[in-house]
């Protein structure tokens, strides 16, 4: 497996931003993806949080089955944590969050009304690169103020966004400064929470069809119309049978593991969750 580390110096800046902030704050909404929940979990952020209320949101529920959307929410309330599932660009799950923050700070607020004063919340929305949190901002503020992209890194500093009684403060997503479980590092290279350009694709590619193969074992047999072999055996399956051949037959590693992460990403290969086995 090949070790990957990404803690670039924006991240450190980040991080510092964001304790000098979280004094600001109320509460945190944490945005993970869930198709890794589990790797999503940046223990540097969890430090920072200090005690405050967090709403963890499992984001990109619409890219996981709903059978293990629901497994995985009732894991999170059963380890007493306050979450919702959610589709970061719906609407009506910004609603849903909006409600979920005012409920969570109901004492907060009825306190400060009975002294006649109109309480307005700040929290913070964190989590790793790319899973949605800008996205998530603008669904509760109903307008696109926040920038959002399919990579890692298009928030780049703070920025508050302000609501009828709630400010939100978007941050740039952060990795962990060290990562003790590679397993859970290269999950977030594959859903695209890592920049592309410090990966060994191929090398990447090889070691998500091997973790596809046991998780999903019929996924990529199907898609790619590959048999069943080892990981190198249905790369080169997979090359042969799209066409991903260099000058002289040789197999264009490179081509189809941008292909296959491009197919994985936007949900070509269909629902997949790589932390399923945890829930
Ligand atoms: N399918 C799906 N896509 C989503 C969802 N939420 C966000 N996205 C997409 O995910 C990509 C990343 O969204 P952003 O809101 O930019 O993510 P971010 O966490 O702010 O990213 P950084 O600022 O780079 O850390 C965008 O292409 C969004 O359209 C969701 O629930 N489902
Ligand atoms: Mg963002």
């Amino acid at each position: 497996m090949q070790p990957i580390q990404w803690f670039p110096g924006h991240m450190t800046k980040a991080l510092r931003m964001m304790e000098e902030n979280i004094k600001l704050c109320d509460g945190i909404i944490y945005v993970l993806d869930a198709r890794a929940p589990f790797a999503c979990i940046n223990f540097k952020l969890n430090q920072l949080f200090n005690n405050k209320p967090v709403l963890y949101l499992l984001n990109k529920i619409d890219m996981i089955e709903e059978r293990d959307a629901d497994k995985l929410r009732s894991v999170f309330i059963s380890d007493g944590k306050r979450v919702l599932t959610t589709v970061g660009t719906s609407q009506k799950d910004g609603k849903a969050v909006y409600k979920s923050i005012i409920d969570m700070f109901k004492d907060k607020i009825e306190a400060k009304a009975a002294k006649g004063i109109k309480k307005t919340l700040r929290v913070m929305v964190c989590g790793i690169p790319n899973t949605g949190k800008s996205s998530v901002i603008n669904s509760l503020s109903g307008k696109k103020q926040a920038a959002t992209g399919d990579k890692a890194g298009v928030t780049k500093g703070k920025q508050w966004i302000k609501l009828e009684n709630i400010e939100l403060l978007d941050t740039p997503g952060t990795m962990p400064p060290s990562f003790e479980n590679q397993t859970y590092a290269h999950h977030l290279a594959y859903i695209g929470a890592i920049n592309d350009d410090i990966l060994d694709k191929e090398s990447l590619c090889l070691d998500f069809i091997e973790e596809l193969s046991t998780l999903y074992p019929e996924v990529l047999t199907q898609k790619y119309g590959v048999e069943n072999g080892t990981p190198i055996e249905v790369y080169e399956n997979i090359c042969k049978k799209r066409g991903f051949l260099m000058r002289g037959g040789e197999y264009d590693y490179s081509r189809c593991a941008k292909a296959v992460f491009d197919d994985f990403r936007k949900q070509r290969l269909g629902r997949i969750c790589l932390e399923k086995e945890k829930i």
